[in-house]
């Protein structure tokens, strides 16, 4: 069935068929439907827009990953099915690598996804020949690239799991993640949490990105004021502030 454009959950239903087609082409495990549908629950409740909150934590993202000095972009079924286009730009804004990285690994997914990371034109694809691990963790997800994640300072990490986002953080690392549910682990754990989705939070990065270089490039910002972006951004606060944000929204009597 083809969603006419005129559809009110034009968006929302196009984001599911991209999905699915994932999943029939081996890139999405079916545990990756169910995780959308959380995902799509906590959108719902932003009212289906990047909220104040995620913007400020977008633009604090684009100064962390212009400031690292060894970023990589982690990738899993669900990113690249719904965004590599986006994941292969950002990279080569940045000349990032980007490495997938998997839950539910068999080494078929692997090779999917990084060969269609590679048609994309990611600057550069790791993690299918994983040489070393992560401290702490007891499944797949430890697995990762000695010259990528292993030795990376800074991880951008769309749709996290929460433990590996603790081992991350164990690790030393930096960690970007981008989740909808403001109250999961990994939003909690990690340096900058987008709550936003994947689809609007992956190009608002790339305009940051671009913004940022060009601004820098006309001496019109500095690396220090990024620096002070950083530093001045708390997460925990960020949170409260999305919570607080939902809870006013159906506390509205407006609202319908
Ligand atoms: O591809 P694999 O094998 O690595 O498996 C991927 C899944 C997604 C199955 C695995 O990472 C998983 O189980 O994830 P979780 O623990 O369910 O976490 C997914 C989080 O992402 C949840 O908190 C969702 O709210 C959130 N989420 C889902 N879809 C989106 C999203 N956040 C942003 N944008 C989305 N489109």
């Amino acid at each position: 069935m083809t969603v006419p454009k005129s559809h009110p959950r034009y968006l929302s239903l196009i984001t599911r068929d991209r999905l699915v087609e994932g999943w029939k082409n081996g890139l999405v495990v079916t545990q990756g439907l169910i995780a959308h549908g959380r995902g799509e629950a906590f959108d719902y409740l932003l009212g289906e827009v990047t909220v104040d909150e995620a913007r400020k934590a977008e633009r604090t993202a684009a100064c962390r990953m212009l400031l690292a000095e060894r970023l990589v972009i982690s990738v899993n079924g669900n990113v690249g099915a719904l965004v590599p286009g986006e994941v292969a730009e950002l990279s080569r804004i940045l000349e990032c690598p980007v490495e997938v990285n998997i839950f539910h690994r068999t080494e078929e997914r692997v090779s999917r996804l990084a060969a269609l990371l590679r048609e994309h034109g990611c600057y550069e694809v790791l993690g299918e020949e994983p040489d070393a691990k992560l401290e702490g963790l007891e499944h797949a997800r430890a697995l990762c690239s000695r010259k990528g994640i292993f030795s990376s300072d800074v991880v951008l990490v769309p749709l996290e799991d929460g433990d590996r986002c603790q081992a991350l953080k164990a690790a030393g690392k930096d960690v970007i993640t981008i989740d909808l549910n403001p109250l999961s682990r990994t939003s909690k754990t990690a340096d900058i949490t987008i709550v936003d989705n994947l689809i609007r939070a992956m190009p608002n990065l790339i305009s940051e990105v671009k913004d940022l270089k060009e601004d820098l490039k006309a001496e019109k910002i500095s690396r220090d004021d990024m620096e002070r972006t950083v530093s001045d951004f708390s997460n925990d606060d960020n949170i409260r502030s999305v919570l607080r944000s939902i809870s006013e929204r159906f506390s509205s009597s407006d609202e319908k």
